[in-house]
């Protein structure tokens, strides 16, 4: 029954990569740029394995001088808006969302320097726990008991208000982007501080993902 389904799942899959231009590389040492604002540059992330989270950790790094709000990372499923969003509202406030409810994590930061960001979410206790450059931000719960839907888009550069669309200009994000990794679980803090570019789900050094727009890809300039 498994082997005779997995056939026209892996022809849909070859399907969508010749006619959407959707590549696969290891993307050790590199960075999106997103280098304009805009309403049209953004890439598309594909996870490796499409199911249902009920706990997951998002780990990315990020470099951008905007002091107007922006959004990091945007995952929404055909019938929920902001099912996962990373978004800045105002310098230092960051706006966690999973199923459209929101915590938000304060840091004084410095606009110069590159936020290395990862925050995990664990349905069973809706506890939320964020760190910012390897600092722990504390814990915040929100959406106890839900679970995300599996079927998403997963957008960087803009700010989804539908299923892979509605973008705004002054919700764009201008700078760059490096090191995205969306796991299935909670992984301890410990080992993210050792590696974060190689989740189960999309994975940096293995990325299925669809440039559109002005984005540009080049060698990262910080580590
Ligand atoms: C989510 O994590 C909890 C423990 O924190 C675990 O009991 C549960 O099985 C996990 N759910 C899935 C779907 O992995
Ligand atoms: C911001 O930069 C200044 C000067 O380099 C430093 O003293 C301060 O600790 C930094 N603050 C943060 C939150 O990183
Ligand atoms: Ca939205």
């Amino acid at each position: 029954m498994k082997s005779t389904m997995e056939k026209p799942i892996v022809g849909l899959l070859f399907l969508s990569i010749l006619s959407r231009s959707v590549s696969q590389i290891d993307m050790k040492g590199k960075a999106f740029i997103f280098p304009q604002e805009s309403s049209t540059a953004y890439v598309s992330l594909i996870p490796q394995v499409v199911k249902p989270l009920q706990n997951f950790t998002l780990c990315l790094k990020a470099f951008t001088d905007l002091t107007r709000p922006y959004s990091i990372f945007s995952y929404n499923t055909r019938t929920k808006d902001n099912e996962i969003l990373l978004f800045v509202e105002h310098i230092g406030e960051y706006m966690f969302y999973v199923g459209n409810s929101v915590a938000i994590f304060k840091a004084p930061t410095n606009l110069s320097d590159p936020a290395h960001i990862c925050v995990n979410w664990e349905s069973g206790s809706g506890i939320a726990e964020f760190w910012l450059n390897g600092k722990a931000l504390g814990r915040k719960g929100l959406r106890k008991g839900y679970t995300v839907g599996g079927e998403a888009k997963i957008i960087i550069g803009q700010e989804q208000d539908s299923f892979g669309g509605h973008f705004d200009a002054k919700q764009s994000f201008v700078g760059e982007i490096w090191d995205v990794s969306l796991w299935d679980h909670v992984v301890p803090s410990e080992e993210l501080l050792a590696s974060c570019n190689n989740g189960n789900l999309i994975n940096w050094r293995a990325l299925i993902h669809e440039d559109n727009g002005y984005v540009v890809t080049k060698p990262k300039l910080w580590a």
